[in-house]
């Protein structure tokens, strides 16, 4: 077993709670000592003990002169929980392996600092890029606080999301429809305009055999043209949230929130304002969210550069008819050396489907 063997299982920890532990990050830690694994853990829950003192519990004396592998660099502040570089050090921990730094400012560094002043061996970047991947939403939230922004599209093979009559059940196979549910567990919010609510009345909620967290649901609506009777309003299977404008009919605004939807305004502009929205989600502690259209709610995100990361579903389907609506609408943009391009691009078959995943380059 080499360093990066541990590692992996650490970040493995981590990965199974990606999702669990916002606004805080997905955290993994193994104990080894003399070749024997003594203790491992991973953060399971905001407030909750940090990955480091679960393994530490788990080792008990056995954490003396073991050496810890940590995804995230150990904390050194008191947050909600004190301070895991403290701990580290008064169990006697020998090494300390890091996966990588923590973006948070209150920390940034100072936790390797803290176990280098007592006298303990740290090594940093082992596995890095795995682990900057995994806490890719903690990165941007912690360091803007604003959500990570995940734009999810399903489209046939000749880039249609619905056929020229509005049919859109379903574009992908149901391995595909399945990993969409897995995706919706592991966001704080999901994202739709008034105009897919309107037309599909869906439900926005995770539906998975062995159970799953459902996301806050975030709806554009301009100028409130929601209907009472929709699903995301009555079911109370999870919280509606509605982001309008001042142009609102003050009377609905009123009756939503009798309902117990809470309304947010972007301010007096023709248009949600996609900035304005996102700080808003990140004042309430939303660290991710989880864009599925339409195709204007898409294009509104394009436009306003607010795209961390496309993952998008083509199923090998053709429907074509030139009416028929594509995942990003809006007048588009006009030359194509001016085209957003997505970098660190993977590929992957979902069943009969491809996926392909990317993040948007801004320049
Ligand atoms: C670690 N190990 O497992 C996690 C860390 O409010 P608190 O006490 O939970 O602190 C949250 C911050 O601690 C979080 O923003 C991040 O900087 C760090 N998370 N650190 O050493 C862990 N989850
Ligand atoms: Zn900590």
């Amino acid at each position: 077993m080499e360093h990066r063997d541990y590692m992996k299982l650490a970040l493995q920890l981590a990965e199974a709670v990606r999702g669990q532990t916002s606004p805080n990050p997905a955290v993994g830690c193994v104990l080894v000592k003399e070749g024997r694994i003594v203790g491992m853990g991973a953060h399971l829950r905001v407030g909750e003990a940090h990955a480091e003192v679960q393994a530490l519990r788990m080792a008990g004396d056995a954490a003396k002169g073991a050496t810890a592998y940590v995804t995230l660099e150990p904390c050194s502040h008191h947050g909600r929980t004190p301070p895991c570089a403290d701990a580290l050090i008064e169990h006697g921990i020998r090494t300390v392996v890091i996966a990588m730094l923590d973006p948070n400012p209150l920390v940034a560094g100072r936790g390797v600092t803290e176990l280098t002043n007592a006298g303990i061996e740290v090594l940093t970047g082992i596995c890095e890029a795995e682990a900057k991947r995994l806490n890719e939403v903690f990165i941007k939230f912690i360091t803007t606080k604003k959500p990570f922004v995940t734009v999810k599209t399903a489209m046939t093979l000749d880039g249609k999301m619905a056929t020229y009559a509005g049919s859109s059940r379903w574009i992908t196979g149901e391995e595909a429809r399945l990993e969409v549910h897995q995706m919706r567990h592991k966001h704080d919010a999901i994202l739709v305009g008034v105009n897919t609510v309107l037309t599909d009345d869906p439900q926005l909620t995770t539906r998975l055999a062995l159970g799953g967290q459902n996301p806050v649901r975030v709806i554009i609506d301009t100028t409130l043209r929601i209907r009472l009777d929709a699903r995301v309003l009555t079911d109370k299977q999870a919280p509606t949230w509605i982001f309008t404008t001042e142009r609102a009919d003050s009377m609905k605004w009123e009756r939503l929130e009798e309902m117990g939807i809470r309304v947010f305004s972007t301010g007096n502009n023709t248009k949600v304002d996609i900035e304005r929205l996102l700080a808003l989600l990140g004042e309430q502690q939303i660290s991710s969210v989880l864009v599925e259209g339409g195709s204007q709610i898409n294009s509104a995100f394009l436009h306003a550069r607010a795209i961390d990361k496309v993952v998008s579903y083509v199923a090998p389907k053709l429907v074509a008819g030139q009416g028929a609506p594509t995942p990003f609408g809006g007048l588009g943009i006009e030359d194509m050396n001016d085209a957003i391009s997505l970098a660190d691009i993977s590929f992957e078959k979902i069943g009969d489907d491809i996926k392909i995943t990317g993040y948007p380059v801004w320049g």
